[in-house]
C-alpha cells in the first residue's frame, strides 16, 4: 500500500488478532474468499433500488449478484421463495431491525423483547436506542431461579401490554428457546412474531440450534457472528411483509447498498452451505459446553448452569472480580472477552458482575475440546491470581 500509516495499522491488527485467543461471542474470522469479495470492485458501484429497478445505469452485474445472494440466503435456511422473501441490503443489524419497525409500526407503538439487562439487544426497544425512542419497548426478563426464559411470564407481559411486535432473540442468553411457544404468545395478543437470530444464525444453518422459520413472521440476522461472514445483515420476511420491508430498507433507512459487502455475504452463504460448516457449527457448541463445564468444575458459576449454544456468561463477582476487572486481567494475558451483565445484576453495565464467553472464533482457528480444558484452567488461574493482588 502507498498509505504506510494505514498499512501499518492493518498489519498491527492482523498481528493482534493472530496473537490473542478471541472469546468474544459476536466475533469470528472470515475466510480469505470473504475478504476478497469485500475488497472487490463492487465497492465502486452505486445501486440504489433493487434488481431491475435501480436509480443508476450500469447495474446489470450487481442485479445478478443481488439475486444470487438472495437465492442462497433462502436456500441456506430451507425457505421456499414463494412463501419467504429476503432483503440482503441492510448495512448491519441495527438498521435491519429499525427497518422492520419502520415497515410494521407507527411511531410510539409497542415492541416486546428481552431486556438488555437479561441479555437482550439495544435494538429491541432499549430506551437509549432509536428503537426505544421512536417506539415503546416493553421487556421480558428471565426466571430468577433458573435464569432461563419463563414463557408464562412472557405471556402475562404480552397480555398486559399487547405489543404490535413480539421479539425473540438475544446477545447473551445461552439456552435453546421454544419458538413454538413464542408463536403462541404472539398469536394470543395478535402480535407479529419477529426473531433476531444474529447470534445463532450459523448454528441454525449448521442444524445444531432450533430454526425459528416454521413459526416466525420476520427473521433478522447479522452475518458476521456464527455465520462467519462480513459485517452486514439480512431480513427474511413472509411474503405479505416483503414489499413494506424493502421500502423500509431503501429508501426508508438506507441509501445505496454496499455491493462489495453483499458479494461477501454471498460467499459466506456458500461456505455455510458446505458439509464442513455443519461440522464447524457442531464443534462450536461442543467447545462452549466443554469450556463452561470445565469452568463450572473449577468453581465458577455459569449463568443458567450451562449452555446450548456458542456462548455463556460467568458470574465473576462470586470470586470478588468485577466483569470489567476480569476483562482487563484476561486481556493482559492475551484472552479477549467482554464484560457482561448477569441476570438481576446489581452492578452497572459499565462494570457489571460477569463476562461473556463465546467459541465461534476459536473454533474457526481449529480449537477442540482439549484446548477448551486448557483455556478453562488458564481463565481460572488468571482471575483467581488477579483477585489475590
Ligand atoms: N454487540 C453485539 C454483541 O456483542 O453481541 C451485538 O450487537
Amino acid at each position: 500500500m502507498r498509505d504506510k500509516q494505514i498499512e501499518k495499522l492493518i498489519e498491527a491488527e492482523e498481528k493482534r488478532q493472530k496473537s490473542v485467543v478471541n472469546l468474544i461471542a459476536s466475533e469470528n474470522f472470515v475466510s480469505p474468499d470473504v475478504l476478497r469479495a469485500l475488497g472487490s470492485v463492487f465497492t465502486n458501484k452505486y445501486a440504489e433500488g433493487y434488481p431491475g429497478k435501480r436509480y443508476y445505469a450500469g447495474c446489470e452485474t450487481v442485479d445478478e449478484l443481488e439475486n444470487v445472494v438472495k437465492t442462497r440466503a433462502l436456500k441456506l435456511f430451507k425457505l421456499s421463495p414463494r412463501a419467504w422473501s429476503v432483503n440482503v441490503q441492510p448495512y448491519s443489524g441495527s438498521p435491519a431491525n429499525l427497518a422492520v419497525y419502520l415497515a410494521l409500526l407507527k411511531p410510539g407503538e409497542k415492541i416486546t423483547g428481552m431486556s438488555l439487562a437479561a441479555g437482550g439487544h439495544l435494538t429491541h426497544g432499549a430506551k437509549i436506542s432509536a428503537s426505544g425512542k421512536l417506539w415503546r419497548g416493553v421487556h421480558y426478563g428471565l426466571d430468577r431461579k433458573t435464569e432461563q426464559l419463563d414463557y408464562g411470564a412472557i405471556l402475562r407481559i404480552a397480555k398486559k401490554e399487547r405489543p404490535k411486535i413480539l421479539i425473540a432473540g438475544w446477545s447473551a442468553y445461552s439456552r435453546k428457546p421454544d419458538f413454538k411457544k413464542f408463536r403462541k404468545i404472539a398469536d394470543a395478543v395478535g402480535a407479529t412474531f419477529m426473531v433476531d437470530i444474529s447470534h445463532f444464525a450459523g448454528l441454525i444453518a449448521g442444524d445444531v440450534y432450533p430454526s425459528p422459520f416454521p413459526y416466525a413472521d420476520i427473521v433478522t440476522t447479522t452475518t458476521q457472528k456464527t455465520l462467519r461472514g462480513p459485517r452486514a445483515a439480512l431480513i427474511f420476511s413472509r411474503a405479505k411483509y416483503a414489499k413494506a420491508i424493502d421500502r423500509a430498507v431503501f429508501p426508508g433507512v438506507q441509501g445505496g447498498p454496499h455491493m462489495n459487502v453483499v458479494a461477501a455475504v454471498g460467499v459466506s452463504l456458500y461456505e455455510a452451505s458446505r458439509p464442513e460448516f455443519k461440522r464447524y457449527a457442531k464443534q462450536v457448541v461442543k467447545n462452549a459446553q466443554v469450556l463452561s463445564d470445565a469452568l463450572a468444575r473449577l468453581g465458577w458459576r455459569i449463568v443458567s448452569g450451562g449452555t446450548d449454544s456458542h456462548l455463556f456468561s460467568i458470574d465473576t463477582m462470586m470470586c470478588g472480580v468485577s466483569g470489567g476487572e476480569a476483562e482487563a486481567l484476561l486481556e493482559k494475558a492475551g484472552i479477549i472477552v467482554n464484560r457482561e451483565s448477569i441476570p438481576f445484576d446489581i452492578r452497572s453495565p459499565q462494570d457489571p458482575s460477569g463476562i461473556r464467553i463465546g467459541t465461534a472464533a476459536v473454533t474457526t482457528r481449529g480449537m477442540k475440546e482439549r484446548d477448551m480444558i486448557r483455556l478453562a484452567r488458564a481463565i481460572d488461574r488468571i482471575l483467581r491470581n488477579g483477585n489475590r493482588r
